[in-house]
């Protein structure tokens, strides 16, 4: 980030406190919307938990004090109407604790006697950044990286803050498509400067390896994990990042997938490519978190390859690799059943990956808000079963810090899901809208339930009934079912997804299919298999589905279908309108921001109706039905539609035909 930049992000930080008057509204405090005059009385242990509560707390006298015996990360606040104590056997608890009660502050909720008792389902809450040397950021819509290219101490501290606030206790600071520069002596130099800043909120780095490294930057002839030279190679770069960062967390890997180096090049396995860097973290307790995100072409059906790879590997991994699985058999699409890993990697540690930029969900223009989506995974995984939890993080220098204002409220999540999977999607969009914007009921209980039924909204108009990768060539913004290219690998078509013809539309992964379902433990096996037991969200996933199938409401599919597009599109015409009544409870600008992006969110919901619909039905050969509302576009029309994806955060200039 450049200091202009920064300036401008903070500048009504030192604006407020020189003229104490009231400051332009541009999303930088993310839920951090403290308002105090820093005289509290707060007293016992040092730190950043005293020093938070010290300049943001607005009630009685606070005691900090350390206590030994309780879980790590845990805290305590109790207090007798007079004074509150939090303890904790940690710093890192403390400062949770702290964070406990200013969220309480922020949501006008404190209380007179409180006595609460928190601690983290999982010891890892982390956030992988896809941010590149150069500052850019794969998949990122809210500008460039807060960590390469100019990075600025008060950013990164400012974001420590934030994820400390939500419990998030560690970041991957790099890609995972990821330079062999990365190892490199003089960045560590960076990343070391990095940890320093982060280490006092509780966070540890990681960072993202290239596989080919001991070749690529060791000059090295091989990077074969069974090599003698390899292995003492990587033992002597781990040993130089840990005299820098005696605290570092580990690796992630992404190895053999998308083009990436890995163990298979040298015709070795994940589980023995992994085992080798586990070796060489294990004596400073770093981990390795090595992702299954491959597709080899060892099955016909994308959904399936994973879980051949990885499934007969269970057992062979040492006790600090954790496989990080994505929450579906694919690719973070709009909705997925879950991956079959979960529930079948039976002596390996497993951590969940979610996405929380959105890749697949309308980029930083579509209010989509993710807890309903990961409350689903978690309905199926119990949360029990996994070791850790990794979001992609939607975080970039942009002065909101995620290019919509909503959008922040995905970070919070994820930091609040990762501590605690069991809390409802209302709860969390209560307590961030309270923080974020007002506490005033007449704004946060409406804007509640537009933020709860925003994601079945956005999968409507996107994918509804189980439909998967509809995204245009190059881009995962827009709608192409009809995309292809000369010589583009079969699986990153939509048309491998759809299978549209004349009988009906969908992949068959029954067992008169692919049999994907028989991936899964028998009770869902059965459940999936037959479609009129499968989930109907899933159908088109599961199952190729007649036009004249009939849905449990009695509608054929085709019409089921022209229904759900409809109703994605009168959602998110609905949650515009929310939003403009919204207009006496929000500053003048986040109000004109949300509403031009929801207004963005609007119209192309239209583009996605329009343009599935249209080409959907050259297959279907059947009418759109009278009471839905109809396409005004036509298909060549929409064919011919193409945005300029350099421009995600205004691509209505983009358009073009
Ligand atoms: O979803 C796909 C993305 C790639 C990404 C890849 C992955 C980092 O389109 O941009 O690469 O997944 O998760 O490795």
């Amino acid at each position: 980030m450049n200091k202009n930049l920064a300036f401008r992000r903070f500048f009504p930080l030192f604006f407020c406190l020189f003229f104490v008057t009231a400051y332009a509204e541009d999303g930088s405090r993310l839920w951090l919307r403290y308002e105090s005059d820093g005289q509290a009385n707060i007293s016992g242990t040092f730190g950043v938990a005293r020093d938070e509560l010290q300049t943001n707390w607005n009630g009685g006298p606070v005691v900090l004090k350390r206590q030994k015996g309780m879980p790590k990360d845990g805290y305590k606040i109790v207090s007798d109407g007079e004074q509150i104590r939090i303890s904790a056997s940690t710093d890192a608890g403390l400062l949770y604790g702290a964070y406990h009660l200013l969220r309480l502050q922020g949501m006008g909720n404190v209380g007179k006697s409180l006595n609460i008792e928190e601690s983290p389902m999982y010891e890892w809450r982390i956030l992988d950044h896809w941010d590149n040397p150069d500052g850019t950021i794969e998949r990122g819509f809210a500008g460039h990286s807060i960590f390469w290219e100019n990075p600025c101490e008060f950013v990164i501290r400012q974001y420590a803050r934030a994820n400390a606030s939500v419990g998030i206790n560690g970041a991957v600071l790099n890609n995972v498509n990821a330079k062999p520069q990365t190892l490199d002596s003089d960045n560590l130099k960076q990343v070391q400067w990095i940890a320093d800043i982060l280490r006092p909120y509780g966070i540890r780095v990681y960072l993202s390896v290239n596989f080919a490294s001991p070749i690529r930057l060791g000059g090295l002839t091989t990077a074969d994990p069974l090599d003698k030279d390899v292995a003492g190679w990587w033992k002597q770069k781990v040993d130089e990042i840990y005299r820098l960062i005696p605290d570092f967390g580990g690796f992630l890997v992404k190895a053999n997938s998308e083009g990436e180096p890995g163990p298979c090049d040298y015709g070795r396995t994940h589980a023995e490519g992994a085992n080798m860097l586990a070796r060489a973290l294990k004596p400073h307790k770093g981990i390795v978190m090595w992702r299954t995100f491959v597709y080899a072409p060892n099955d016909p059906d994308r959904a399936k390859q994973a879980y051949k790879e990885f499934q007969p590997l269970d057992g062979q991994f040492l006790d600090n690799v954790i496989l990080q699985v994505k929450n579906g058999p694919i690719d973070f699409q709009p909705r997925e059943p879950y991956s079959p890993l979960f529930t079948s990697l039976k002596s390996t540690l497993v951590m969940a990956e979610l996405q929380v930029t959105q890749e697949y969900l309308g980029a930083a223009n579509h209010l989509t808000f993710l807890a309903p989506m990961w409350q689903e995974f978690f309905s199926l995984v119990k949360p029990a079963s996994l070791k850790a939890i990794a979001g992609v993080a939607n975080v970039g220098d942009n002065i909101n810090w995620c290019g919509h204002h909503f959008a922040q409220a995905n970070w919070y999540t994820f930091g609040r899901l990762a501590w605690n999977p069991n809390l409802t999607a209302e709860t969390i969009a209560r307590e961030w809208l309270a923080q974020t914007f007002t506490t005033d009921k007449r704004f946060v209980n409406p804007m509640t339930d537009m933020m709860v039924s925003s994601y079945e909204t956005v999968v409507s108009y996107m994918m509804p009934l189980g439909l998967h990768h509809q995204f245009a060539g190059g881009h995962h913004y827009g709608p192409e079912p009809w995309y292809t290219a000369p010589g583009i690998r079969s699986d990153w078509t939509p048309a491998y997804y759809h299978r549209a013809d004349s009988l009906g539309l969908g992949f068959d992964r029954s067992s008169r299919g692919t049999d994907a379902v028989s991936q899964y433990p028998d009770e869902l096996r059965d459940q999936y298999d037959d479609i009129r037991t499968c989930p109907e969200k899933y159908l088109t996933w599961f199952h190729h589905v007649p036009w004249d199938y009939r849905m449990h409401n009695g509608r054929t599919f085709w019409d089921e279908l022209c229904h759900k597009y409809d109703e994605g599109v009168h959602g998110a015409r609905r949650m515009l309108a929310i939003w403009d009544s919204m207009m006496p409870y929000v500053d003048k600008e986040r109000f004109a921001e949300v509403q031009r992006k929801l207004r963005i969110q609007a119209r192309d919901s239209e583009w996605w109706r329009d343009a599935c619909l249209l080409y959907f039905q050259t297959f279907s050969k059947r009418p759109i039905p009278q009471d839905v509302e109809h396409p005004v576009h036509n298909l060549d029309e929409m064919m011919k539609f193409r945005i300029h994806i350099t421009n995600y955060e205004n691509p209505e200039c983009g358009y073009s035909k």
